[in-house]
């Protein structure tokens, strides 16, 4: 029977949730350009590198521009986006995330960060849980962004352990693809629509425990399919 040896998670969605403040830098920069962004569209930008957002806003506002000009304004919105993270403290992680973390380290589990942003080391000393991970794997350690296995492989080889021995905790459809890409098992969490294609589902971490966590390769590849595992097992 295989175990499990580590954890592997997504930053922004699944510890914390950063999407509104990238919401904000995003929108300023829009409101800028003349262009209409919502929070609708902001959906589509979850989990997709800082570059691949601009590129999506300008396609929404039907605008284009050269290489310089885009490096520019992906860094304006950075230092917007810093702005509002500066003030982020532990209040902010989400529910369940510390207490799920803290057990499977005292489990002798390795955790590792699995994020497209370049941003997640500061995040993760603001929100003080540094400590619990053995690796973290951010925007500024890979080249290809998710769907691309790359984050989660370097993850698990990072901390010697094998794709097949890991599971993915993930909030967005590119992560959950590049989880089954790496030869994962992938946990969707939230309540999108999107996270149909994950082998199980929570709506937060805390719904998980170290308890259903042993569980999850137990199950038969039948039974798995986004399965909600939140009130289940
Ligand atoms: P940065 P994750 C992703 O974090 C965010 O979901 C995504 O919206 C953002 O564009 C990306 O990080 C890059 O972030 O601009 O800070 O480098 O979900 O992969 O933890
Ligand atoms: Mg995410």
């Amino acid at each position: 029977m295989e175990s499990i040896k580590a954890a592997i998670f997504d930053l922004d969605g699944v510890i914390v949730d950063t999407a509104k403040y990238h919401y904000l830098a995003w929108k300023r920069l829009a409101d800028e350009l003349g262009i209409d962004f919502t929070l609708e569209d902001n959906e589509r930008l979850k989990g997709v590198s800082r570059m691949k957002s601009l590129e999506i806003i300008l396609e929404i506002g039907k605008q284009s521009f050269k290489s310089e000009d885009k490096e520019a304004m992906a860094e304006k919105k950075n230092k917007w986006y810093r702005e509002y993270i500066e003030k982020m403290d532990e209040s902010e992680l989400l529910k369940g995330a510390k207490k799920f973390i803290e057990a499977l380290k005292g489990a002798d589990t390795k955790v590792v960060l699995g994020s497209a942003s370049k941003n997640a080391m500061s995040i993760l000393n603001k929100i003080e849980i540094i400590h619990y991970f053995d690796e973290v794997i951010d925007g500024t350690r890979v080249k290809n962004a998710k769907p691309d296995p790359e984050v989660f492989l370097l993850g698990a080889s990072s901390v010697g352990v094998k794709p097949e021995n890991c599971v993915v905790f993930e909030d967005a459809e590119a992560g959950i693809e590049a989880a089954h890409r790496a030869g994962m098992l992938a946990v969707g969490v939230g309540e999108s629509e999107t996270l149909k294609n994950s082998d199980f589902r929570v709506s937060g971490l805390d719904e998980m425990s170290l308890e259903k966590f042993n569980l999850l390769f137990k199950f038969k590849e039948s039974d798995k399919k986004g399965i909600n595992i939140g009130n289940k097992i």
